[in-house]
């Protein structure tokens, strides 16, 4: 097997403007992967840390020199030599390096461009597509998947314009379709969604993940909206949501636009019961704080049989915080974002204890992205029942929707 002969990292920028790390890996024999890594908005405070340089006079701080440096100062010289095709044994040297529970020392953001490139190279080293390599360690029959886009049609929260207090509002197509309906389906509603905004005289502008971010002034206008597009299709297509509560989190309460004043957790939960009913909502994100566990699972009491209760910012992608929920019930599927853990191996592990467990499994891009595609080859690679990729709109999105054509396209060869 070939050997790690070279590692150049990158600072390149994500599709909001800011430094991200890109990383180029070089094995013995001449081949060249690269990869690169994502940033969020609404982070979670567990996500493992990412390493930025913090000087204001460059990018806002946002630079990634630093870790760049820790790339070539630490990283590399203990990686030359090292054989291709062991990604354990990599994901745990990078682990045994840093030494931190978050990551702390080394960064995420560096660990991951790593870990990312060299399963990379390591398909192509064996001649095999990476979803196919993915798929072989991760001992899952890629023509068995046909994952289901969850499409963010309208961008608010963090992500949009302003008004809107809500994350992202998704639409759903019938998962039992095949995987080209679905994605067909879905860009054709985001299509006439567009024209409907137009004739009710709403912008039509994108926000960070592609979808629209038009001047409603709550989120009931928006599900209401959303449900009337979806009407014609009857049930084709659901809502779903990514409220990223912690965003609107304040003391102790959920401040929604919705209402003049602040809710408590009980009033709040009887809200999002509310909404799930009349909208038939059936996937809600972070529809509550990240720390707040046994609100967590009250809701998923409640809600749980009819509603797909997903733990983003509440998981973080962490093994102990997934064990955690599925021990107490919290929710019943993780959205899984490479970065929030930082090596491959580890995002494997949490799949896997998510699924024995009967959970469903998101495979979600950051809202600052990169045209790198890894994570639709991922989706495949493991039997993902969902993925989030935002809208089917702005290059760095349509990069993975369009990876996902070309697999299912050879899958069904
Ligand atoms: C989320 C993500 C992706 P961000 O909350 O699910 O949509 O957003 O990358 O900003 O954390
Ligand atoms: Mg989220």
């Amino acid at each position: 097997m070939s050997k790690i002969a070279d590692i150049t990292p990158f600072e390149i920028l994500d599709s909001r403007g800011n430094p991200t790390i890109e990383v180029e890996m070089t094995s013995s024999s001449g081949i060249s992967a690269r990869a690169s890594v994502p940033s969020g908005a609404s982070k979670g405070s567990h996500e493992a840390l990412e390493i930025r340089d913090g000087d204001e006079m460059r990018f806002g701080g946002l630079g990634v020199l630093k870790a760049i440096q820790l790339i070539e100062t630490i990283i590399k010289p203990k990686l030359i030599g090292f054989e291709l095709g062991n990604q354990k044994g990599l994901d745990d040297l990078l682990i045994s390096l840093d030494g931190t529970r978050n990551k702390g020392v080394l960064g995420a953001n560096s660990i991951l461009g790593i870990s990312l490139s060299y399963a990379r190279l390591s398909a192509q080293e064996g001649g095999i597509p990476l979803y196919v390599h993915i798929a072989s360690e991760f001992r899952f029959d890629p023509k068995s998947s046909n994952v289901t886009p969850m499409f963010n049609v309208i961008n608010g929260g963090l992500h949009g314009s302003g008004t809107i207090d809500m994350q992202e509002f998704l639409i759903i197509p019938h998962y039992t379709l095949p995987f080209m309906q679905k994605l067909q389906m879905g860009v054709e509603l985001y299509h006439s969604i567009k024209k409907k905004l137009h004739e009710n005289r709403k912008m039509t502008s994108v926000g960070d993940e592609g979808g629209f971010t038009p001047q409603f002034y709550t989120n009931n206008e928006v599900l209401k909206f959303l449900s009337s597009s979806i009407a014609p299709y009857q049930n084709s297509f659901h809502i779903g949501l990514d409220c990223a509560a912690t965003t609107y989190f304040k003391q102790g309460r959920y401040k929604l636009i919705d209402f003049k004043d602040s809710s408590d957790a009980s009033l709040y939960i009887q809200y999002l019961e509310k909404i799930i009913k009349e909208f038939h909502i059936v996937s809600l994100e972070d529809g509550l704080a990240e720390d707040a566990w046994t609100d967590w699972a009250k809701l998923t009491q409640r809600v749980g049989n009819s509603c797909m209760i997903v733990g983003d910012d509440l998981l973080v992608t962490n093994k102990e915080r997934l064990e955690k929920a599925i021990q107490s019930r919290s929710c019943t599927a993780i959205l899984v974002k490479v970065n929030q853990v930082g090596t491959l191996t580890e995002t494997y592990e949490v799949i896997r204890i998510a699924k024995q467990a009967g959970f469903r499994v998101i495979i979600s891009h950051r809202s600052g992205e990169t045209t790198d595609d890894f994570i639709a080859d991922l989706a495949v690679g493991t039997g993902a029942d969902f993925v989030k990729f935002g809208a089917p709109a702005r290059g760095e999105r349509v990069a993975k929707y369009n990876r996902l054509f070309h697999i299912y396209t050879k899958l069904q060869k």
